[in-house]
């Protein structure tokens, strides 16, 4: 049976998209949460170092063989089950799919460091303040909204490449982000975010991120509490 270490739901952006992909897919998986703790010597860090050299969550065990890092985790799951749907069938929206996937791996740094993951908090007032003052932020929400916009057009819907795929996954954590920090978008990405929001996988680890009732004060920058 797969293991797949993940972070506090409400929180760990990364964790989420592995988990969305494989409960949608339907591939079996044993989940393992570990709570946040970045302290040095927490022991969130000794269960980490026990299965990743590199320290991060998510990390994905096979047997002996742990993979790390979300890449290389869907990389992962499209040989072993590669008829699953974890990147499209077609040759060329597969290129894509991982294109646009790498380019949030890689990027929007803005709209990650000011708007970080909470899926639990409605914060529409720090969504406006944000808008108002960094550019950065607005400038990789604009290009957040045209590749989806352009992938929806080519594609024809309903998610970026047709099927939910890995894709979608790595855009997941950014629809809960415009959600809770209210930022503004555009119809047809707002009508996107909901069709993520209903998937049944994306709903299973939304409920269960609301259900946490945890409050870590270092991925709070601004909430006292809840
Ligand atoms: N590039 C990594 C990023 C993983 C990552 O940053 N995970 C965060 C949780 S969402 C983490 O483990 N943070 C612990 C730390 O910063 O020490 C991936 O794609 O998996």
């Amino acid at each position: 049976m797969l293991q797949l270490v993940i972070g506090n739901k409400n929180y760990s952006s990364w964790s989420m998209r592995p988990w969305v992909l494989m409960k949608h897919l339907g591939i079996p998986f044993e989940e393992r949460k570990l709570r946040f703790d970045f302290a040095a010597g927490s022991a969130f860090r000794q269960a980490v170092a026990q299965v990743s050299p590199a320290g991060l969550v998510p990390v994905l065990l096979d047997g002996s063989l742990a993979v790390w890092d979300t890449l290389a985790i869907c990389e992962y799951l499209h040989e072993a089950f590669p008829q699953a749907g974890v990147w499209p069938a077609d040759r060329l929206r597969r290129a894509r799919a991982r294109s646009v996937s790498a380019e949030m791996h890689a990027g929007f740094g803005a709209l990650r460091s000011h708007c970080p993951m909470n899926i639990e908090a409605s914060l529409p007032e720090v969504g406006q303040r944000v808008w108002a003052e960094q550019p950065t932020v607005r400038a990789n929400l604009a290009r957040i909204e045209a590749l989806w916009a352009d992938a929806l057009t080519a594609h024809g819907g309903p998610f970026l490449f047709g099927d939910f795929c890995a894709a979608d996954a790595f855009y997941a954590p950014v629809c809960m982000r415009l959600s809770g920090y209210a930022l503004p978008v555009s119809a047809a990405s707002r009508a996107y975010m909901s069709r993520v929001a209903a998937v049944p996988g994306v709903q299973a680890w939304i409920s269960d991120a609301v259900a946490e009732q945890d409050f870590l004060d270092f991925d709070e920058p601004y909430r006292q509490h809840r």
